[in-house]
């Protein structure tokens, strides 16, 4: 049985439904601060009230449902982590803490996300390795490289079975993302179909990892499925589909959309947080040890969104 936290969120809202599709509707409880969001969350399966700054919130639930695996989602994004970093310190370091502790006392397997925001400056930007300097400049960054030794932590001393990736910006059509730095390029979307132009808050010329919604679902899926025995890291496995400046997701749309425009309004604080994170990773060790391999490049993915945005916001006809 899985309990995922964030269940309301970006990954969570459509991790929630792929999992009751593959393990059962009843085995899947989806979890959030109020009992709002996703419908189809709502009506599909199990839901409970957690916030994950609440230790004993995590354990009923865990304990009502009898669950044995935690997908730990519910978290602080990188730009509203720069505004409220106390905010980003208590949910991402204490909500996760909880979580591994609820996890050792009952027996649980624990997932949870890293980000390419557990790098800095001082990271090597292109082919980011596997195994790297890590010395993150946001508050969020903090709290992904300190959750990454966190949760090795807690494999080496108390044999919790932790698994992670390090994700990308993730893109989707389903449920915006929660105040990230990669949000432009799920926005731009939105903005091409709605109005016809965009002004993009990141320069042009900075690139970012970036990866579509369901490729990053099935990291989740095979990484948790994945055989241990195989597994070398653990934890934080960087993955990858593409890297790309906010010109060349420009370029992509405008194949569809010939009338689209687009300018730049830098903002200095989403830029200052782009500008310290890597170019491009190096994910052959996720190839390696769980056969990661991406669907999606930029122009699939930019097919797909604008076909399934374009029925979302009643503009197909
Ligand atoms: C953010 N979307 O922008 C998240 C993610 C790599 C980016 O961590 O904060």
């Amino acid at each position: 049985k899985v309990l995922i936290t964030g269940a309301m969120g970006q990954i969570g809202s459509e991790l929630t439904m792929k999992l009751r599709e593959r393990y059962g509707n009843d085995n899947v409880v989806a979890s959030g601060l109020r009992r709002e969001g996703s419908e189809k969350v709502l009506e599909s399966g199990p839901f409970e009230i957690v916030d994950v700054t609440k230790p004993q919130q995590i354990a009923d639930a865990v304990n009502k449902h009898k669950v044995d695996w935690i997908i730990h989602l519910a978290a602080i994004l990188s730009a509203v982590g720069e505004s409220n970093p106390n905010l980003a310190w208590d949910v991402n370091m204490g909500g996760l803490f909880n979580v591994l502790e609820v996890a050792r006392e009952s027996k649980c397997g624990v997932f949870t996300p890293s980000s390419i925001a557990a790098f800095g400056p001082s990271t090597p930007k292109d082919n980011t390795p596997q195994d790297t300097l890590q010395r993150p400049t946001t508050m969020y960054g903090v709290t992904k490289v300190a959750g990454e030794l966190l949760c090795d932590y807690y494999y080496q001393k108390y044999g919790v079975d932790t698994r992670g990736v390090r994700f990308p910006g993730l893109i989707s059509y389903e449920t915006l993302p929660g105040g990230g730095t990669t949000d432009y390029a799920v926005e731009i979307y939105y903005k091409a179909i709605e109005e016809g132009k965009y002004t993009c808050p990141i320069k042009d010329g900075t690139y970012m990892d970036m990866m579509y919604m369901p490729d990053a679902l099935d990291a989740i899926v095979n990484l948790m499925e994945a055989d241990p025995a195989k597994l070398k890291h653990r934890n934080a496995f960087n993955v990858t589909a593409m890297s790309f400046q906010p010109e060349d997701i420009y370029a992509a749309i405008k194949k569809h959309m010939p009338d689209f425009t687009m300018d730049y309004n830098v903002n200095p604080v989403l830029q200052n947080i782009a500008d310290s994170w890597p170019n491009s990773l190096d994910d052959s060790a996720a190839r390696e040890e769980w056969g990661w391999n991406p669907k999606y490049d930029l122009d699939a993915m930019t097919k797909d969104m604008l076909e399934k945005l374009k029925v979302k916001l009643g503009k197909d006809k």
